[in-house]
């Protein structure tokens, strides 16, 4: 049955005709030069993606010199290989590039696939398998793949007892319990969906951490998985709890500065790289949100990152260490905390840290402005952090397409640099020239059945992947295979369903959070609205906190005259965000306080203007509806209910968000609702 399971890997029949004669006749067999776990893998997947799509299998060769059309995939230094490849260096493609070529000699067509290591093999029979699956021209391939950016890493925000922190498609997927022994199936086809795509890491546990993934009796766990996954060429890593020492070792204190400490801590690393040689590393939330850290002991960041990268250094691994920091005593706007406390630092990093920086500095909202650590810390490789299950965003309830919003911070220009530096370009280690370099994707993954809870929040992993591979492939690019692939290959589905995703992101912010507002999501479980909320627990957990509305306007002033905010950012770049006329009006109410008669682009005022997104917000989202009724027999009966419910439950809460918001918001303005309001997008 249709119900989600195989993701973008569905290798359906294909249903074009002319197209499948063709590649039939381009490949009558292949054939696999080498042998290892990684290679066997890539053959199992040309057979089964070849058999799924063809509809009849397709022979493996075993030996050189057989006729017909075929496929030839093996490492560079094959002797087997390195006849044939035309003018493509082993030394530019490095562990994981890969080329595809198409070949031809005496009369027989070869489409060879060659890498300089085996994972790079894998990738480029996805790749090939990809362009059959999105019916794509195969001919005469003449590809050279390269990923930008060197560590592709998943975090799963995944408690030991298989609870998954802002997780909304069902429980852990890491089967404490009966790990080690018991290898369950769904672990594979979780690290080939990843390989598909290019991820090559995965942090199996909450950032929130819990000292005891670092104990024998877990660790022999971990091992398990890291030896499952090594083939599909990820790595595993794991957080590390501060304070573990203190929990673990029975020390009086985690103090970086302590010797004893600091054996422990290499004691640790030597104990997990004798198990799992190929460990990635740490990644560790520290002094954030009542976590412990280095700031406990008086002692930095810094600090702190370097003692544990101390520790992994002998086995070559990295310490990631997030940047994402708050804390209710510091009493400035919040969204300057990381800034301020990070910036100072840059230079005294250990070579194998990492600090990973969210997207905006607030959290995750549906659109934040680009952080502004990215060019701020020239000297340090930034990793970036994307929230890809929808904390803020509707969980998996809403459809929401992230590729829009992922591409939006990572082609933001700093101007911190003479040179276009883009967020992406910064990340990617072209300006400061960083050999390491990383991204990091919250993991909407879970044991639901289709693995992601919607449908389409399949998508925001899958495109997550290929940004990370390559960030300036486009969002709609990679919906148009991700569709493709996922549902069909017909116009009638692609084009309303691409429509669809496209316009997904800005729907959403529109009946949530238009104009650069911000968390104005009820405490906690961050749903639904709840823009009243305020002095529970803590000021910057409410939303009152953020909007600032009164009788004179909304708008959280980060100029100059409010908390200056702004001036954490490039001169450029500043200047317009603290300009009311250059500020773009997407982030107009994350700079400024602004009146509600101010003059919008429009021409309306923007109190009206307020009240025209949040209409347009959920009209649009009617006209997602219909468009995707405009699908009914044209996809499976299965998901075609299953989206179709989902987007009535969208269309319910997204009308909930607006009638919440403007009532609340109109017992300030004290305006009425425009007669004329906007039609469907
Ligand atoms: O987005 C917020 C979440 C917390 C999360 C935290 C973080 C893991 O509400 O649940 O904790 O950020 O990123 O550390």
């Amino acid at each position: 049955s249709e119900n989600g399971y195989d993701l973008w890997l569905r290798y359906a029949k294909l249903t074009n005709d002319k197209k499948l004669a063709e590649y039939k006749k381009q490949i009558t067999s292949f054939r696999i030069e080498g042998s290892s776990p990684t290679l066997s893998i890539a053959s199992d997947e040309l057979s089964r993606g070849l058999l799924g799509l063809f509809g009849s299998s397709i022979t493996q060769n075993k030996n050189a010199g057989s006729k017909g059309n075929l496929i030839i995939c093996g490492r560079i230094e094959s002797p087997a290989i390195k006849q044939y490849l035309q003018n493509t260096s082993a030394s530019t493609l490095g562990n994981e590039g890969y080329t595809i070529q198409t070949i031809t000699k005496d009369k027989q067509k070869i489409t060879l696939i060659a890498a300089n290591e085996d994972i790079g093999v894998l990738y480029g029979v996805f790749h090939l398998l990809r362009l059959i699956q999105t019916e794509q021209p195969i001919h005469q391939l003449a590809v050279t793949e390269i990923p930008k950016i060197k560590l592709r890493v998943l975090n799963h925000w995944d408690n030991l007892d298989r609870t998954v922190e802002r997780g909304y498609a069902g429980f852990s997927l890491w089967n404490w319990h009966k790990l080690p022994q018991y290898i369950d199936q769904r672990y594979l086809d979780y690290a080939r969906a990843n390989a598909s795509i290019g991820i090559n890491g995965t942090v199996l546990t909450n950032v929130n951490a819990n000292a005891n993934i670092l104990t024998e009796d877990y660790l022999k766990k971990v091992e398990a998985l890291a030896n499952a996954f090594r083939p599909y060429g990820i790595k595993v890593y794991l957080t590390a709890r501060f304070s573990a020492p203190i929990e673990l070792g029975d020390l009086p204190t985690a103090d970086p500065l302590d010797q004893r400490v600091q054996q422990w801590w290499n004691d640790k690393a030597k104990e997990i790289y004798q198990r799992i040689p190929d460990f990635g590393g740490f990644l560790v939330k520290a002094n954030s949100e009542g976590q412990p850290g280095p700031q406990n002991y008086g002692r930095t960041h810094k600090d702190g990152a370097n003692m544990l990268a101390t520790a992994v250094e002998p086995y070559k691994g990295v310490v990631i260490w997030r940047a994402f920091v708050y804390d209710n005593n510091v009493p400035d706007d919040r969204a300057k905390q990381a800034y301020t406390e990070f910036k100072p630092l840059d230079g005294t990093f250990k070579e194998n840290v990492l600090v990973q920086v969210k997207n905006g500095a607030i959290d995750f909202q549906p659109r934040e402005p680009f952080h502004p650590l990215f060019g701020a810390m020239p000297k340090t490789p930034l990793m970036m952090e994307f929230q890809i299950t929808q904390e803020y965003l509707g969980f998996s309830t809403h459809l929401v397409y992230l590729s829009t919003m992922f591409k939006e911070c990572l082609e933001a220009d700093t101007k911190t640099s003479d040179q276009m530096a883009s967020v992406a370009r910064i990340v990617d280690g072209t300006i400061d020239k960083h050999a390491l370099t990383g991204i990091a994707g919250v993991a909407n993954i879970g044991t639901d059945i289709n693995w992601c809870g919607h449908p389409f929040a399949q998508a925001n992993w899958y495109a997550f992947g290929r940004l990370a591979w390559n960030h300036t492939r486009s969002s709609e690019a990679i919906a148009d295979e991700w569709i493709r692939m996922t549902f069909s290959n017909e116009e009638a589905v692609i084009k309303p369903v691409k429509e669809v995703m496209m316009a997904s992101r800005e729907i959403t912010v529109n009946y949530m959070t238009p104009l650069g507002l911000h968390h104005l999501m009820g405490w906690s479980h961050h749903h639904g609205p709840a823009p009243w909320i305020k002095d529970k627990h803590r000021a910057d957990w409410t939303s009152v906190y953020y909007h600032k509305a009164d009788s004179l306007g909304i708008g959280f002033n980060r100029t100059a005259t409010g908390s200056d905010a702004v001036s954490q950012y490039s001169k450029a770049v500043a200047a317009k965000f603290s300009s009311l006329k250059d500020c773009p009006e997407e982030f107009l109410l994350w700079f400024h306080h602004v009146p509600w008669d101010h003059q919008m682009k429009s021409g309306r005022t923007l109190w009206d203007e307020l009240c025209h997104r949040y209409y347009e917000g959920v009209d649009s989202v009617k006209w997602m509806q219909e468009n995707w009724q405009s699908l009914k027999g044209k996809v499976d009966k299965e998901r075609f209910d299953e989206v179709t419910s989902l987007l009535a439950l969208q269309y319910e809460e997204a009308s909930i968000w607006r009638d919440a918001c403007l009532l609340y918001f109109q017992t300030f303005s004290k305006k009425p609702i425009p007669s004329t309001l906007p039609s469907p997008k």
